[in-house]
């Protein structure tokens, strides 16, 4: 039998925020390497075993793997999810599979991730043309044939052997469709009212900016002598509508969650593309993390409109602090006011999309007083949805420390972006403050805005109002009391976790 290559999202808490029914979506990632390989491997079987997703716990998963008998298992987590990534790279290492691991964490901390011993490979940066050259080496089994495949570390003995960073990809229109055949389609937001039969889709890889706590930018980068570059990439409109396309016939998927770190950052692409889907009556509801200068940018030329007119109804906007200061601290721009304008702008010009803004507290330089004007500033703002998150030092950005390294993974369950109680003292007085603004902080505006969300004539907004108040009551109050919580952090595990 051909051997058998298994990507594997485990088991893991979820996000409070999310209701069961879209804490998950398609992993895209895996998709999308599954069809590279699939593409450049001849005599390999692909397969993705999502087990979130089919609601399956570590017994069940267990089982799975002891049946499937992969000979290579791909892995790839968020840091707040390592621990479980760790754990069934062991399970995967102990039926003998060769285990592979990518994405944004295990990208930024691979000498350490490697000397936990559970993980064969890492691949950095963008995976596709990677994982075909690196199957193809694994084949040979030998160091020296793995030494001449660009973008991904190893152990040779003692040693740990670093290709360096792979030049991604120039044009994006060469990757195969994502291999959605192999994933459980009909799962992914089948009881979500606001996100209904949702699919995950690129318009393109990378960010023009780079923000100094980010790291999407960073795992999509060009890399010149070790430092990263931003690298914008995105896909033909005309490739773009052929992939939504395939998602609404052939899987009949009815909402699109954009991944893209920064939707707009191309001023033309999302557009035209809109103009294509109008042009065949495609209308479908669609969800976005932008920017707010490209919001101003794109108001004027009526790019936006074009996008609302086919169905983008969901905007997220990282507005991280309302002082230029701070903003020129982390490195975001947008220092002339450009949030407070591209929000009045939504506000007043696009009354359906519905807008989530994200805010940092817990800089350097912060201080109860400056997290607690942060809160009534951010208030103040025409937004309809607002998530605070303690700066989080996530691997590759400057905030991370290598005496940070937890190789069990659990250290890793605070990087949830939620309040965190039992962090150090500062931060935890700072996600208190939060907590308590959050539960007892009700300027004018904050009620009106409450009240409108609440019982707005819009049932989609309506039913997202009510969601995030019901979800975020829980994880404030014990920010706010400063208790310590469960060894997830603020995530929590669902009830099949280990079945
Ligand atoms: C969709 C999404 C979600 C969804 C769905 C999550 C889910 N688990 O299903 C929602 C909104 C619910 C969510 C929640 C959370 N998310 Co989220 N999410 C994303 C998002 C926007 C898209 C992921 C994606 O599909 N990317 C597109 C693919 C193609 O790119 P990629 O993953 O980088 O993969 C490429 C390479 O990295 C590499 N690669 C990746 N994996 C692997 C594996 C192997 C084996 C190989 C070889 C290569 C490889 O190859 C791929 C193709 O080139 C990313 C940001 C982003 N744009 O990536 C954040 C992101 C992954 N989330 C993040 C976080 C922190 C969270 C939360 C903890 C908090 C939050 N809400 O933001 C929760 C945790 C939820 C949970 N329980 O898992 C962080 C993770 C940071 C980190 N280093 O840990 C990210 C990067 C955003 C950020 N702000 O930095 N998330
Ligand atoms: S604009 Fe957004 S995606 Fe781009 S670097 Fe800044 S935070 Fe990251």
């Amino acid at each position: 039998m051909k051997p058998l290559f298994l990507f594997v999202r485990p088991p893991r808490p979820l996000w409070p925020f999310n209701g069961p029914s879209t804490a998950f979506w398609p992993p895209l990632a895996f998709a999308s390497l599954a069809a590279a390989l699939r593409e450049g491997v001849s005599d390999l079987r692909v397969a993705i075993l999502d087990a979130p997703a089919l609601s399956m716990g570590w017994a069940t998963l267990t089982q799975h793997l002891r049946s499937l008998q992969p000979n290579y298992v791909g892995i790839g987590e968020e840091a707040v999810s390592c621990a479980e990534g760790f754990r069934i790279a062991r399970l995967a290492k102990e039926l003998g599979a060769r285990v592979v691991a990518g994405g944004c964490f295990f990208s930024q901390v691979a000498p350490q991730a490697l000397a936990t011993g559970s993980i064969d490979v890492v691949v950095h940066g963008e995976g596709e043309q990677t994982i075909v050259e690196l199957v193809q080496a694994l084949r040979e089994a030998d160091a020296k044939t793995l030494r001449g495949v660009a973008g991904i570390s190893f152990l040779d003995g003692d040693e740990t052997i670093s290709t360096g960073w792979r030049e991604p990809m120039a044009n994006l229109d060469l990757l195969p469709f994502p291999a959605y055949d192999l994933l459980p389609v009909e799962k992914y937001g089948n009881k979500s009212r606001n996100h209904p039969a949702l699919a995950a889709i690129e318009l393109g890889r990378g960010c023009s900016h780079g923000c100094q706590f980010c790291v999407l930018w960073r795992q999509m980068g060009r890399y010149v002598a070790d430092r990263a570059v931003p690298c914008l990439r995105v896909k033909s409109p005309e490739r773009l509508l052929e992939e939504v396309r395939i998602l609404m016939d052939r899987f009949q998927r009815r909402y699109l969650g954009w991944v893209d770190p920064c939707f707009n950052a191309d001023s033309r692409t999302a557009a035209r593309l809109s103009e294509l889907l109008l042009r065949e009556n495609r209308i479908i509801g669609q969800s976005a993390w932008i920017r707010a200068d490209y919001v101003l940018r794109d108001h004027a030329s009526g790019a936006l409109e074009l996008c609302r007119r086919s169905g983008l109804n969901e905007v997220y906007l990282g507005i991280e602090r309302v002082e230029p200061s701070q903003l020129a601290l982390l490195g975001k721009g947008n220092l002339n006011g450009e949030a407070e304008r591209a929000l009045t702008t939504l506000d007043e010009n696009y009354p359906e999309i519905v807008t989530i803004g994200t805010f940092i507290y817990g800089l350097p330089d912060d201080t109860p007083e400056t997290v607690r004007s942060l809160f009534r500033r951010a208030q103040a703002l025409p937004i309809d949805e607002l998530f605070f998150i303690p700066l989080t030092p996530l691997p590759g950005t400057p905030y991370w420390k290598s005496h940070m390294w937890d190789p069990t993974g659990e250290a890793f369950r605070n990087f949830d972006f939620l309040p965190r109680p039992g962090s150090e003292e500062a931060m935890a007085q700072f996600s208190s403050e939060i907590a308590w603004s959050y539960l007892f902080c009700w300027p004018r505006q904050r009620v009106h805005r409450m009240l409108t969300g609440l019982f707005a004539r819009n049932s989609r907004r309506r039913s997202i109002t009510r969601h995030i108040v019901q979800r975020t009551i829980p994880v404030m109050f014990p920010a706010a009391f400063h208790r310590r919580r469960e060894s997830a952090g603020g995530m929590f595990y669902p009830a099949w976790y280990e079945n």
